[in-house]
């Protein structure tokens, strides 16, 4: 046979295995109805219109997704919103592998889902771990959000085994405001912006209580995790939050440590958890030595002047008395105030543990650096905005008739600069904190689509190669803290570091991904007001395989 010949059968093999692996894969469907909706997760009922409340199937949170690896997720989403508001849905942490236009960033990989319209979002289920889906547009995930789990037989038996637990439970921490969402969205749009303010509240699966004048007798309006003596639980903690940065624990529990954004980590015990919007946990409660009691479950705002203490949730015991406590919000146990790199470089990768990423293994060194400063500037005509390295990215304002990945494809000139990265290339990416408008710094949780990263080295100041040190044992995760680290948010003006730089960290990842990636720090103002990029990896290799839906 010719050369020619062999690489043609080759790749009709190819083709025709990847065909009937598409045809016997398991489908799961699921059909989300986007609607606005009137709602008082916190207790208060409000004298304005809280009918611009962006929720998913009625729900608060929306409906758990589930579905194992190798499965073909098929997501039906219905823009059903008044005001003629888009839509688009992201599925925080999924790496959309030869999906591209599957990641639901607006204008970046697709258009958005006008009113009215419905859209298709269907892709392969590639790895295991806790996820959480949400909106795109605006301030929309204030409210629009839910958890998205990926498990698999063999590797969950392992885990399960190794940690001896039973049942799951999945916590959504989120923050809630006390103004309409779109007022507030229109705010940081305008010129010159207004900023949206702190939350009223930090909501727990939907809900908690603003303040004492609820009904607090039984926790009436707090979220009830239940649970038995004598196990051991999982439980998937997801950082659901449009701006706040949680500490979050549970009274006279220590939480194991397992897995962090996706991905299984050496187990840690920790007496609480710092959660930046974007990011995941799961730890393992253990009830084998505890009284049989109600105890607070708390997530308290760090990195911010005023902090709400109402993030309330109970952890109740089967048989555990409903009324031998009655919950009363800022009085709850106090969690430890905020701890500059919480977990950085305190964690490894689960060893010998088959499904992770690259084997396992880190490369030693990178084929491309750059560095991305975040920080505020202001411009003639819009006034401040977020920005990284002096530009200003706001996708929503894009309005263009296509999407970039449309663009890239058909090779037409895009309309803003991008990052470009190759095939196959280790990129290391410096994430420069730099000081805002007001002399302050503030912490950014930094999100990659299509990628994990490893965090490998991080610094004060200013970044500086020769000040790179590479972490021994680096894990992966897709959303990190920036933090303030030269001087924590709060003490910032009164330093002598006023008006210089806030620290750096250096992330690591492989560009083995092609396409239009969206990188951007978490809290959902920022990324508004532009402090986002995108990643131009590998356009010539980009695929947009459409899947079938049945
Ligand atoms: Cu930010």
């Amino acid at each position: 046979m010719g050369e020619t010949n062999r690489m043609i059968l080759t790749f009709y093999l190819l083709f025709a295995t990847a065909m009937i692996d598409v045809v016997l894969a398991r489908r799961r469907y699921y059909q989300l109805f986007v609607t606005n909706e009137d709602i008082q997760p916190d207790c208060i009922k409000l004298n304005i219109s809280r009918q611009s409340t962006v929720l998913i199937n009625k729900q608060f949170p929306g409906p758990e997704i589930r579905a194992t690896i190798g499965d073909i997720l098929i997501v039906n989403v219905y823009n059903q919103l008044i005001n003629n508001e888009d839509l688009t849905i992201h599925f925080h942490g999924v790496l959309q592998k030869q999906t591209p236009q599957m990641d639901g960033v607006p204008y970046l990989t697709q258009l958005p889902i006008k009113s009215g319209e419905n859209c298709s979002y269907v892709f392969r289920v590639q790895r295991i771990g806790t996820f959480f889906y949400h909106s795109h547009i605006g301030l929309q995930s204030m409210t629009a959000f839910g958890s998205l789990i990926f498990v698999d037989r063999s590797n969950d038996k392992i885990i399960r085994t190794r940690y001896n637990y039973t049942e799951e439970r999945t916590l959504l921490l989120s923050d809630w405001w006390h103004n309409d969402r779109l007022h507030l969205e229109q705010g940081l749009l305008a010129v010159p912006f207004q900023w949206l303010g702190e939350p009223s509240a930090i909501i727990i699966n939907g809900k908690t209580m603003f303040n004492s004048s609820c009904e607090t007798v039984n926790g009436a309006g707090y979220s009830v995790i239940n649970v038995e003596r004598g196990h051991r639980y999982r439980i998937r903690v997801i950082g659901a939050t449009t701006l706040s940065t949680l500490v979050f624990g549970i009274e006279k529990h220590k939480l194991l440590l397992i897995e962090v954004d996706g991905n299984y980590v050496e187990p840690l015990s920790v007496s609480y958890l710092e959660i930046a919007s974007g990011q995941r946990y799961s730890f393992i409660l253990d009830t084998t030595n505890q009284p049989i009691k109600n105890y607070y479950i708390q997530a308290s705002i760090r990195w911010r002047l005023v902090k709400p203490n109402n993030g309330i949730a109970i952890l109740r015991y089967k048989s555990a008395s409903l009324v031998n406590k009655i919950f009363i919000a800022n009085q709850t146990f106090s969690l430890p105030k905020e701890t500059v790199e919480y977990l950085t470089n305190k964690l490894q990768p689960l060893t010998n543990f088959t499904n992770n990423y690259n084997g396992g293994k880190v490369p030693r060194k990178s084929n491309q650096e750059f560095v991305l400063a975040g920080g505020q500037a202001a411009f003639n005509g819009t006034g401040i905005q977020w920005v990284v390295n002096n530009n200003s990215l706001m996708l929503e304002k894009l309005s263009q008739p296509k999407s970039a990945l449309e663009d890239v494809y058909s090779n037409n000139q895009l309309s803003f600069k991008t990052y470009v990265i190759k095939k196959g290339q280790v990129i290391d990416i410096i994430l420069q904190n730099l000081v805002g408008a007001g002399g302050v710094c503030e912490s950014h949780p930094w999100h990659t689509h299509g990628h994990m990263f490893w965090e490998i080295s991080y610094g004060d100041g200013v970044y500086r190669e020769k000040d790179t040190h590479l972490f021994a044992h680096p894990f992966l995760r897709d959303t990190t803290m920036l933090y303030a680290t030269s001087n924590a948010y709060f003490q910032y003006v009164n330093s002598t570091n006023h008006n210089k730089p806030c620290g750096w960290k250096k992330i690591r990842l492989i560009a083995d991904n092609p396409g239009l990636w969206f990188v951007h720090c978490h809290i959902v103002p920022h990324m508004l007001m532009g402090m986002s990029i995108v990643l131009e990896e590998s356009k010539k290799d980009i695929k947009m395989v459409y899947i079938p839906k049945y």
